[in-house]
């Protein structure tokens, strides 16, 4: 990596280190508690995508927008929607994010930016750019990112938007995190380019290729796409490479993928390695590291609490919320 970039600070590389752990404890207390039959919920793991998110995040404000998909609780995550809300959400509680009505596959929280959580591959990026117009048009400052898989990288709506972005100089950050696989698909399988950032050229949209595990690296691609973004110099591609550790979706027996890639990815797994990076270079201790993983912990604890003990929504919620107007039943 040059140096000649700019280089995150000490508090920077603590926040993002933060981001990370507060995933990763998430999602292995979510694979935890579906395993013991407690929750029962289609659960798709971002285990092992947790740097992209993160070193994204520190560049954002709470104003800025972000569309994400079914993979995408690191997404919200990082972008601060609260543990507490987050599980009363997976968990169709009335408490959650969207009354329980939203469920895992379609989070929104605009407090903290996160406008739409699809099912529908490919379907952010239109949106992302819809929400970036409507900042442009309003002369705001904001950024709108739109989170995708490789896979949605062959959808129509990925070109389009694109080729739309481009052209009305949005301000959109599309981040293509590519983990290998599109559902049981391979990559090389479905895609007919090795880099999905050299598609960017044929919209001529600035496109970089990072290491989507290494957090300086990210946090460089990112800084330098949302500040093109924010000062007015239009949309950038970036694909992030990085590995998915688990199967499409929980349950899944993940048996085509190859194991040995597998078992390399996750002995390369980015948690541990940055955390040893940070002591190592000497930007924080142990026991600050530690105290940082206790406090989520209990932050899960608190927040796993708060989502069994809150009631399910009222049937009475059934037509609240779907329109601008309530309808009457
Ligand atoms: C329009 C559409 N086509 C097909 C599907 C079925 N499907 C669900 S996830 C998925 C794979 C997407 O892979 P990728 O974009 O790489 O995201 P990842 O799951 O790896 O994060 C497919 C094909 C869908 N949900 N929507
Ligand atoms: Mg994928």
């Amino acid at each position: 990596m040059s140096t000649d970039r700019p280089q995150p600070e000490r508090r920077t590389l603590i926040d993002i280190y933060r981001r990370m752990a507060l995933i990763k404890q998430n999602d292995e207390r979510f694979r935890s508690i579906i395993k013991s039959g407690k929750l029962v919920m289609p659960y798709y793991s971002p285990r092992g995508q947790e740097v992209i998110p993160s070193a994204l995040a520190v560049h954002l404000n709470d104003g800025d927008y972000l569309c994400t998909i079914y993979r995408g609780i690191h997404d919200m995550l990082a972008k601060g929607v609260p543990s507490k809300l987050l599980w009363a959400e997976l968990a169709g509680r009335s408490t959650g994010t969207c009354k329980g009505k939203g469920g895992p596959m379609h989070v929104t929280h605009p407090a903290s930016g996160v406008m739409v959580t699809t099912g529908i591959v490919g379907s952010t990026m239109p949106i992302a750019n819809g929400l970036a117009l409507a900042a442009q048009i309003r002369g705001e400052k904001r950024v709108a990112i739109a989170m995708f898989g490789d896979g949605a990288s062959n959808i129509g709506a990925f070109h389009e938007s694109l080729n739309l972005a481009s052209v009305w100089k949005l301000p959109v950050v599309f981040i293509c995190q590519n983990n290998r696989y599109a559902e049981h698909t391979p990559y090389a399988a479905c895609t007919s380019i090795e880099r999905v950032s050299d598609r960017g050229a044929a919209y001529s949209m600035p496109s970089i290729h990072v290491n989507g595990n290494d957090p300086v690296a990210m946090w460089q691609a990112a800084g330098e796409a949302v500040s093109r973004a924010r000062n007015g110099g239009g949309p950038t591609l970036i694909e992030a490479m990085t590995f998915r550790f688990h199967g499409h979706i929980f349950g899944d027996a993940d048996a085509y993928m190859d194991p040995a890639q597998k078992a390399e990815a996750m002995n390369q797994d980015p948690v541990p390695i940055f955390r040893e990076s940070l002591i190592k270079q000497g930007h924080a201790s142990e026991g600050e590291l530690g105290a940082i993983e206790a406090e989520i912990a209990q932050e899960i604890d608190a927040a796993v609490a708060f989502a069994l003990a809150s009631p399910y929504p009222d049937v009475a919620e059934l037509r609240r919320d779907v329109f601008a107007q309530e309808i009457e039943a």
